[in-house]
């Protein structure tokens, strides 16, 4: 892992930002071409692109009630203690959720006038869960809770099944634990596409959340508009801020726990202390080659690791904000300070012992968030994505009367006289009468 100072970084970080851009031209065409076949064909397209894909040849894309309840049933009496966790992962979640959902309000600036705003669930929502290495039954509890909580009535989740045909036993225990209604084998920018568009088995939702490969995620961008779509999730991204109070071996830890993921994961630790990135970087060698998945891990860190030095907390808060790290541990003595300062990240860790797999697991906050600087204005996947809100009107006859002419001023000045008339229909019917 490499040793750099300030403005080192900042130099190297402003050339490869460029880079990443041209890449995506040549799936497009894939994509596009998939999306296509399934909103031509439906259901034959998705058996074919599963047969393709997957080398899943199905029956039926859903997953039966029966293999559903077998599946949960298994995982209770084989992996009680794994069941237990997801259960109580699971109420940390809701009750977590719980507070983000917000209630609307209505309010009379007037007597005789209400204005209010109305918070409603949407009808239906699709969940993407990776198949294969990264599909965590974490992830299915942190997608589909807050959808739940919010009240939308139908949650359904895709995912591509293995080579035989079935979906791993544990992702289909948590989906249950979770509450959504039914399961699809499908998977990549077909599963996307079925979801957006519908199919002869595939409901068309409303909106479609979950990580997936690059595949999913162009598919994603393709169908937005059609439908909405939650962040485009990228490779995961920590960002540990620490001092000489904190064990080196706890921030190495950390730091690892993200690059793990993938060959592209991001994992930063920023200190003013020289001799403090030495040790982190010692330790960060050291307890890698302990770890099953070394390989990625070095890849990751080659490629994505740093350690940054410097000048002061100033300099070291302000690199931070412009970095907007999915995940950020403020480690050090002065953790609660600096939370303050903090304006760009997506969860904020607090002190040496709040350490990111609690949050990837556990407490409650979800781990879906934005990556790749989106911090700077999105936010944690919540029941607000599930949600959408209606303004509400109300004036009594005299209101109106009392503002027919602004009303009518500003219709005429727009050259719309349908407006001003709707308006004065009203007034003159009311001059008529009295
Ligand atoms: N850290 C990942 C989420 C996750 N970790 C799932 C373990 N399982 C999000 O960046
Ligand atoms: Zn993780």
């Amino acid at each position: 892992m490499q040793i750099l100072r300030y403005e080192t970084y900042k130099q190297n970080a402003a050339n490869t930002e460029k880079e990443t851009q041209l890449m995506q031209q040549n799936l497009d065409e894939q994509v596009l071409e998939i999306i296509r076949a399934v909103q031509r064909s439906g259901d034959e397209a998705a058996f074919a692109y599963t047969r393709n894909f997957d080398k899943a040849d199905l029956s039926s894309l859903s997953v039966s009630e029966e293999e559903w309840r077998t599946a949960y049933e298994k995982v209770k009496a084989e992996q009680p203690v794994l069941f237990k966790a997801l259960t109580e992962a699971a109420e940390n979640i809701r009750q977590y959720q719980q507070r983000t959902k917000e209630e609307g309000f209505q309010f009379s600036p007037e007597p005789g006038i209400r204005l209010g705003q109305k918070v409603t669930p949407l009808d239906r929502v699709g969940v993407y869960v990776p198949g294969g290495k990264a599909s965590y039954p974490s992830t299915v509890l942190m997608d589909v809770i807050p959808a739940v909580v919010a009240g939308v009535e139908q949650v359904v989740i895709t995912t591509p099944p293995r080579s035989d045909g079935s979906i791993d036993p544990v992702v289909l225990a948590a989906a249950k634990i979770a509450g959504a209604q039914d399961v699809y084998k499908i998977g990549g920018a077909q599963a996307v596409a079925a979801l957006a568009y519908g199919t002869e088995s595939i409901p068309k939702t409303d909106k479609i959340v979950g990580p997936g490969n690059a595949y999913v995620a162009r598919a994603k961008k393709w169908v937005f508009g059609d439908v909405a779509i939650d962040m485009i999730a990228g490779p995961s991204e920590i960002c540990a801020f620490a001092d000489h109070t904190v064990p080196a071996s706890y921030v190495a830890a950390d730091l690892l726990s993200q690059a793990e993921h993938a060959e592209d994961a991001t994992s930063i630790c920023v200190t003013t202390d020289a001799n403090y990135a030495e040790a982190v970087q010692k330790e960060v060698d050291r307890q890698t080659s302990l770890l099953e998945r070394a390989d990625i891990i070095r890849e990751s860190l080659q490629a994505n690791g740093k350690i940054i030095i410097c000048d002061d907390e100033d300099q070291a808060i302000a690199l931070i904000n412009a970095i907007a790290p999915e995940h950020l541990q403020l480690m050090g003595e002065r953790a609660e300070e600096q939370v303050e300062k903090i304006k760009h990240a997506g969860a904020i860790f607090i002190g040496a012992y709040s350490s990111e797999p609690l949050g990837d697991y556990f407490a409650g906050p979800n781990h879906t968030l934005p990556t790749n600087g989106t911090a700077r204005f999105s936010s944690p996947l919540g029941v607000y994505d599930f949600m959408k809100k209606s303004s509400t009107i109300y004036y009594s006859k005299e209101r109106l009367l009392d503002y027919a002419d602004s009303i009518i001023t500003i219709a005429e000045a727009e050259g719309l006289s349908g407006h001003a008339n709707a308006i004065r229909i009203r007034k003159e019917n009311d001059n008529a009468s009295s």
